[in-house]
């Protein structure tokens, strides 16, 4: 088990400090409206909790706090690429520090805006002059909004994901609704399959539904709740639950960790977003409790 304290940096705003866990600087906010923390190591959003109410979002209690390895858990920002559709999986954007852009805050909330611009190591990668924002509104729900720009002479392909990582009592009594018809199945080498209806985590599942609605529903039974993910700006939404196997296998997660989250990612799974010079687009998440949700309608 990782040692999870927090050490104070700084204050940055009257809901917003700096800290450090281990090598990895974390912004932690403490706001009338919720609790959160984002790591500028990826601009990886690590934990949300509305005010009196569970988490949404689980963390692995292994998770490596080295400001190199990518963080598990959380939300996870997938760019320029999802998957294998590149190297190293999933792209650069979770394998390097963020700077602040901007922090404001009202009797609502809290948003942060951190940015990323090309170096050497992400042009190494991937030969493009970009601007990528990442927009935490932290509020009684959590929107997160991935904003992609070509600041290059040339046009340009992209992919990604908000890779979230949703908390859950147990997995195994949790069902997933509105993915839509079919969906590209990983562990039979994207084979396309019917989907039927709701998907349930009886088995390891790693699917990218490619017509899903944009809301979709993730009923966590055992936990007396239901989850509402709204998305935009996705081409599919990918569910995945790795089972026990995979889930011993990882050494950065928890052994159990499996049973007690569902990844519903805003994907962009193939390279299919061109940009062209001074175009952008944005890919957003918003993640509710219907509780929550309601009070706020
Ligand atoms: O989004 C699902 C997926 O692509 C799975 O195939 C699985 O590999 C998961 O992401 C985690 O990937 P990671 O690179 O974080 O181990």
């Amino acid at each position: 088990m990782t040692s999870h304290t927090l050490h104070f940096e700084r204050r940055l705003s009257a809901s917003v400090d700096l800290c450090y866990r281990q090598a990895v600087p974390v912004l932690r906010i403490q706001h009338p409206a919720c609790d959160a923390t984002i790591s500028q190591f990826g601009a990886h959003l690590l934990s949300f909790s509305p005010r009196n109410a569970e988490p949404l979002i689980w963390m692995s209690g292994n998770a490596v706090y080295d400001a190199k390895t990518p963080l598990r858990g959380g939300i996870p920002v997938c760019f320029p690429w999802f998957g294998q559709t590149g190297s190293p999986s999933h792209g650069f954007a979770r394998r390097v520090m963020w700077d602040i852009q901007h922090i404001e805050e009202d009797a609502q909330g809290v948003t942060i805006q951190l940015s990323l611009l090309p170096s050497a190591k992400t042009r190494a990668l991937w030969p493009h002059d970009f601007e990528a924002v990442m927009t935490f509104t932290l509020t009684q729900t959590l929107d997160v909004a991935l904003t992609v720009k070509n600041t290059a002479s040339l046009p340009f392909e992209f992919g990604g994901a908000l890779h979230s990582y949703l908390s859950v009592a147990d997995s195994e009594q949790a069902t997933v609704a509105g993915v839509g018809s079919h969906y590209l199945d990983n562990f039979s080498h994207g084979q396309r399959k019917p989907a039927s209806g709701t998907v349930t985590f009886e088995e390891p599942v790693d699917r990218i539904y490619t017509d899903s609605a944009s809301s979709l529903t993730l009923t966590d039974t055992a936990g007396y709740r239901r989850i509402i993910v709204n998305n935009q700006g996705e081409t599919s939404a990918v569910v995945w639950n790795p089972g026990q196997a995979a889930s011993v296998k990882m050494s950065d997660m928890d052994d159990d960790g499996y049973l007690h989250f569902v990844c519903i990612e805003a994907a962009i799974e193939q390279p299919s977003i061109q940009l062209a010079p001074g175009e952008s687009h944005t890919l957003t998440t918003c993640i509710h409790d219907e509780k929550h949700g309601e009070l706020l309608l």
